[in-house]
């Protein structure tokens, strides 16, 4: 199964692709965690990515594209993969078809998850609340400042998937305001479907 999670900052997309790899014992491929990784351990990427994600800025499409075209060519891929976070730009899209048409492959859907702005705040808020509780890191993009930036960087660059993948005719349209367990069984019964 190759499957595309859309849908805005803090819809519930890690959230929901980490239960679907259990499920279905796909590789979920976040492109958030991979550059977070990259921030962390200090490489060249990782050094140009930081200030844009701290920013709530998307990181260059060139950058993005070359690290999930990495990525999808490993081994594990080959059974299907979940994008969590990726495609975010048209011509992330774009990238996406030519990889799927070089490899002779196609997606199986590309799953929405709707979630109004302000509970999606509520739920940054939230998780940065719940970290520092538990004595963990924050990440530095979960305030309500950078929110709004990620917020206006999805509306202006990511919003456009919808009308694409639409046209296409494989778009699944997902009430993510509802329980992480009713999201995912919402989920389910659309991939049963297919
Ligand atoms: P991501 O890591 O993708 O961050 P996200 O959009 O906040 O995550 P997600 O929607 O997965 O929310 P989550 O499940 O965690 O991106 C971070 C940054 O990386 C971007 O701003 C950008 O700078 C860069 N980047 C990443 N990909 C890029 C790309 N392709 N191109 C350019 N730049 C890129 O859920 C959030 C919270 O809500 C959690 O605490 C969760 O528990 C809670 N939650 C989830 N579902 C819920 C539900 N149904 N009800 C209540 N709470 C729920």
């Amino acid at each position: 199964m190759r499957l595309i999670l859309l849908g805005p900052p803090g819809a519930g997309k890690g959230t929901q692709a980490a239960r679907l790899v259990e499920t279905y014992g796909i590789v979920q491929l976040s492109t958030g965690d991979m550059l977070r990784a990259a921030v962390a351990a200090g490489t060249e990427t990782g050094l140009k990515a930081k200030a844009v994600m701290e920013a709530g800025d998307l990181v260059s499409d060139e950058i993005v594209n070359q690290i999930v075209s990495d990525r999808i060519s490993e081994p594990d891929c080959a059974r299907g993969f979940i994008l969590d976070g990726y495609p975010r730009t048209l011509a992330q899209a774009d990238a996406v078809e030519e990889m799927m048409q070089r490899k002779g492959r196609r997606l199986d859907a590309v799953v929405e998850l709707v979630v109004d702005d302000r509970a999606l705040v509520g739920r940054i808020v939230k998780r940065a609340e719940d970290a520092k509780a538990a004595g963990q890191p924050v990440r530095k993009d979960d305030t309500p400042e950078v929110f709004d930036e990620r917020l206006r960087a999805y509306y202006k660059s990511t919003a456009p998937l919808t009308g694409y993948y639409y046209a296409k005719g494989n778009l699944k349209t997902i009430d993510g305001m509802a329980s992480i367990d009713e999201v995912t069984a919402e989920i389910n019964a659309v991939l049963k479907a297919l």
